[in-house]
Parts: C-alpha cells; structure tokens; sequence
C-alpha cells in the first residue's frame, strides 16, 4: 500500500509528481497557501486557472506547475467552515478524493496535499486531520498504483497534530 507520511515545511519545494493546491472557487488566487504556490510556480500556472475558470466546492482541477518542482498543481476548493452542520466533512473529504483520482488518471503517483480548510477557511485543524488521513486511506487502500501521499504541514500546529494521527495508527 502507498505510503501516507507527514512532514513540516513549504509545499512549492516539495519534490512530488503532484501538489494540491487549497484554491478558492474562482480560481484567482489568494493568500495561505495558494499565494505561496503561484508566486513560486510563476504566472503560467494562473494562465491556465484563467482559462479553466471556476472549480466549485469539494471538486478539483489541474494545471501545469511552472517552475514548482512538481509535475503538476491539482487546485481544490475546501469548504468554508460554518459550524460543521453544512456538507464540510463531506466537501473536504471529496477535495481529497477528488484530487487524488485526477492525480490518478495523469498518472501522477506521489502526491502532497497541504492541509486544505485549516487556514483562511476556518476549518478546525484536528477535525480536518481526521478527514484528511481518513479520506486519504480510504482511496490509496483501494488504488494501488499511488505510490505515495505526503501531508505537508506549514505550521508546527498542524504538523503535531498530523504526526500523533499517523502514529498511533501505524501502532495499532
Ligand atoms: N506550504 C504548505 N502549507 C501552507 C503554506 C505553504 N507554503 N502556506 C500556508 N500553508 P490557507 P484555506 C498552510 O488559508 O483555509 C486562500 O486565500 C496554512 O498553514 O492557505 O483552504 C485561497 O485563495 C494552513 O494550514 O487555505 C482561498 O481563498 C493551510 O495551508 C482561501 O485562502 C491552508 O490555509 C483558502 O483557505
């Protein structure tokens, strides 16, 4: 089974065929992590969102990743938190698995999600974490060609959180 890993730092320098990036609808970028990303990766990565358009709630779209170290950036749109009674667990979880299947049919196998929601989005980041190694365990059990997942967690909150989830599972 493809390997689920945590690590701490900046999603632009990661080495992975894909990165997921947390966009907004509109695909016009922003702050968080969807600035970092287009800065790194440079204006042909908004070239291609402008032409794409819009991406809705919990769906996913793919572009190139310009100078990004990755293949490609997979932008998903995480849903605004607004109390946990409005589809968010749902629509975080399709970001993930809606991301990870796109990644599939680019055959693109290592993949790295930054922890989509937990910023501007409001999203609680232990709530999220659940939802996160949940869906992300769920579709790499049942395709075998990911090779690996990596969460990258940018602040040292997260990255606890991610790393005690992931440990006590694999000492189960
Ligand atoms: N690498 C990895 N993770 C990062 C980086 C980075 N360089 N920078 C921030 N994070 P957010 P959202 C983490 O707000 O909540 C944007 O304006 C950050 O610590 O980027 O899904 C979009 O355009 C946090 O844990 O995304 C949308 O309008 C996580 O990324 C809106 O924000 C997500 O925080 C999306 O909000």
């Amino acid at each position: 089974m493809a390997k689920v890993e945590v690590v701490k730092g900046d999603i632009t320098k990661i080495e992975v065929d894909a990165v997921v990036n947390a966009a907004n609808e509109q695909l016009a970028g922003g702050g968080g992590v969807d600035g970092a990303i287009h800065r790194a990766g440079g204006p042909a990565i908004m070239a291609e969102c402008r032409k794409i358009g819009r991406c809705p709630t919990g769906e996913s779209v793919i572009t190139t990743a310009g100078h990004l170290p990755a293949k490609n950036v997979i932008h998903t749109v995480g849903p605004v938190w607004r109390g946990g009674k409005q589809g968010e667990r749902e629509l975080l979880t399709s970001c993930y698995h809606k991301s990870l299947q796109l990644a599939l049919e680019h055959e693109l196998y290592t993949i790295a999600f930054p922890n989509i929601s937990t910023g501007v989005y409001g999203y609680p980041k232990r709530e999220a974490a659940d939802v996160a190694i949940q869906a992300v365990n769920h579709f790499v059990e049942r395709n075998e060609r990911i090779k690996k997942v990596l969460f990258v967690c940018f602040d040292d909150e997260n990255y606890q959180i991610y790393k005690e989830k992931l440990e006590n599972m694999t000492s189960e």
